[in-house]
């Protein structure tokens, strides 16, 4: 539309001239305050240039000087060109300048393609997620201090979940020549401190040569099972020099993948001795499929026992169809359990309740007091002292440090010899049982699912289902469910292939779904996979910037709202303290105590994706209405486009 009132054309040079004589003649004098209204001097809003300024907004540039011979960034991308590194989701910053120039021009944005993200937290969810489709990792750069502390979390959930990613950070560590004022705010001298805790390794290289093996190095520990997070501190002058003798004879090693660690061959043994004359054995897995022959292997081993198998969720281990699958109860009547990969042993056996008088929570035991527990797990590799994602201590009878998909062929074989003739037909009576147990138990749930499913808002299972009914014809994958829907997905779908479900965060830093789910959907693209996700509302407004991440390079991504308006775990708990205290919360005019709702005002998550470049629909509260709208969505994401469906659910 023409304007009714077109402002004159005026060019830079004159507006600073305009500019400069106004801001002059219209300058009060320190502390000349207008005496008619005795309101404060004004400053003007835009104050005249300086003369270094206006010479060098208005001057002929000079000559750049060109910096002769091969940067050293050019070796570095040389070095990751030879990795299997797809992309690189990571937000600008001049601390790797260089090496971002090396990159897109030298590098032709090519393995890696820089993803441009908003937060550097984002960008480290998207290379969590990713990495559970793909089983590749990606590497992002952060800015020094800065941005590697808003990494941190991400980078937390990252080694939680046993998810490698490369953390590349810009440093300028030459104190004598790095520039001074912003830059140096942003160095350390030693920046990968800031993670060190949560990190399975890292180095500051000081050369190109120890670049080269460094990353290499870097790439070769994060992929070894257990797998985990890596930080390399990338020197600003190593990036921007030249090559020292033009080339110096540097070498890029080999990279050659490690095994992963295997149970020892008499404690594989011992196992298969105490799971075959079990009466009543029980498997527990949490992150212990790794890929398809996992979940396949897992199937194998729980069908030679006809044992029960809980699958605790850290991965897809364990298909929901198969009538051995089992609820966490499965545990109070076992007499041998074998754990695979477990974040928690001690609290797969034991409970902790959140009551008793003293304000401290009471453990009790979930299993007979015999039980005999056995347990698999890579992690116990990995422990550092500071933070305690190692859970509380629980005391095992055979306990192998080592890699369950790796072990379990061995545990298979032995399996199979250590079941005497005798044991077949009992074993067999075992599988009977489950199946019927697995068909009540299957009632139950439907049951349970359909409880308010008129609602409004719309209940979370029915947000699941009519989810459901618009993706199962297609080949699917759920990459992210934020926020508590009470494990509906899980309990309600076929959940079948290794990629029908990722598992969460790993160490439940909230803020992990959106990005996680972008990452994913990414892998999920190339594989030509349809990627859906339940996306809470607290869990999107912490850096809700990667909807636009997602757009931009183009992402295709259902994302379902699971809008209860609020933290709504949070709501619980002080709701909880508060009746412990027997005092009624303050809810200030909201649904949920003081500090845990977020309404008034509603976020419009819609018009938030819609601006961010996604198809969107919402608020919908009409449970009647959920069903075509997220069919149309499903057009859309099939288009290759993201879209999401702002639905306004119950709490839980
Ligand atoms: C980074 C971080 N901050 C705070 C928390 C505490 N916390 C745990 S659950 C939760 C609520 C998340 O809200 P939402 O994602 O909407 O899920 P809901 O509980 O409503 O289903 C919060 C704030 C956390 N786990 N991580
Ligand atoms: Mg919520």
């Amino acid at each position: 539309m023409a304007r009714k009132h077109p402002r004159p054309e005026v060019s830079r040079r004159k507006f600073l001239v305009a500019v400069a004589g106004a801001a002059t003649a219209a300058t009060p004098r320190a502390g000349n305050a207008d005496t008619s209204t005795g309101a404060p001097p004004r400053r003007p809003s835009a104050l005249p240039p300086t003369i270094q300024v206006a010479a060098a907004e208005t001057a002929t540039p000079k000559e750049l000087p060109r910096i002769g011979g091969v940067p050293g960034s050019d070796f570095m991308v040389d070095v990751i060109k030879t990795l299997d590194i797809k992309y690189l989701p990571s937000n600008p910053a001049s601390s790797f300048r260089a090496i971002h120039e090396s990159l897109i021009n030298y590098g032709g944005n090519k393995m890696p393609e820089f993803l441009t993200c908003a937060h550097e937290e984002s960008a480290v969810g998207i290379a969590h997620g990713y990495f559970k489709v793909a089983g590749k990792p990606l590497m992002t750069l952060c800015h020094g201090t800065v941005g590697l502390q808003h990494a941190a979390m991400a980078v937390y959930n990252a080694w939680c979940d046993r998810v490698p990613v490369i953390i590349v950070g810009g440093n300028d560590l030459d104190a004598a020549h790095r520039p001074p004022g912003v830059p140096t705010f942003h160095s350390a001298q030693d920046v990968n401190a800031l993670m060190r805790d949560f990190t399975k390794w890292d180095d500051t290289p000081v050369s190109l040569q120890h670049y080269a093996q460094s990353f290499v190095r870097a790439y070769k520990i994060a992929m070894t099972p257990p797998c985990g997070p890596v930080a390399i501190s990338l020197d600003a002058g190593l990036q921007q020099e030249p090559m020292r003798n033009n080339g110096e004879k540097l070498y890029i090693p080999r990279y050659v993948p490690t095994s992963p660690p295997q149970g020892d061959s008499g404690a594989v043994k011992e196992a298969a001795r105490l799971l075959a004359s079990a009466q009543n054995p029980v498997i527990v897995a949490d992150r212990a499929a790794r890929s398809e022959n996992g979940v396949r292997l897992l199937v194998q081993l729980a069908e030679i026992l006809q044992a029960q198998v809980i699958d605790q969720g850290g991965r897809m281990n364990f298909p929901k169809t198969h009538y051995l699958s089992r609820p966490p109860t499965a545990v109070n009547n076992a007499d041998v359990i074998i754990g695979l990969e477990l974040s928690d042993f001690w609290a797969t056996v034991n409970a902790w309740i959140d009551n008793g008088e003293h304000g401290i929570g009471i453990n009790t035991t979930r299993i007979k007091p015999e039980t005999k527990l056995i347990s698999i797990n890579s992690s116990e590799l990995l422990t550092k002292a500071n933070y305690q994602d190692f859970q509380r201590f629980q005391s095992v009878d055979v306990s192998m440090a080592a890699d369950a998909e790796a072990t379990l062929p061995a545990l298979i074989e032995a399996m199979k010899a250590a079941i005497p003739a005798d044991r077949k037909a009992p074993i067999e009576k075992r599988g009977e049982a489950a199946r019927k147990a697995y068909a009540e138990a299957r009632e139950r749930t439907k049951q349970a699912a359909a409880l308010a499913w008129d609602a409004s808002p719309v209940s979370t299972a029915r947000l699941v289902m009519e989810t459901w009914a618009q993706i199962k014809d297609l080949d699917w994958s759920l990459v992210a469910s934020s926020g508590n829907v009470s494990n509906w997905p899980n309990r309600l779908w076929p959940m079948e292939k290794h990629y029908h479900w990722l598992g969460a965060s790993g160490g439940y830093g909230v803020g992990y779904g959106a990005p996680a789910s972008v990452g994913a959907a990414l892998g999920n693209r190339d594989l030509g996979r349809f990627s859906v996700s339940i996306q809470a509302d607290g869990d999107l407004m912490y850096a809700p910037g990667v909807l636009w991440t997602a757009a931009r390079h183009k992402i295709p991504l259902l994302a379902v709202m699971h809008n209860n308006r609020g933290y709504h775990q949070e709501v619980m708990h002080v709701q909880r303290l508060s009746n412990f205290r027997n005092r009624v919360a303050n809810l200030g005019g909201d649904m949920g105590p003081l500090g845990t709702s977020i309404e008034n005002p509603d976020i419009e998550y819609h018009k938030l994706a819609e601006s961010m470049g996604w198809w969107a629909k919402g608020p919908i509260k009409d449970p009647a209405q959920l069903g075509p709208a997220i069919k149309e969505a499903v057009a859309v994401v099939k288009s290759g486009q993201p879209a999401l469906v702002n639905v306004w659910t119950q709490p839980r």
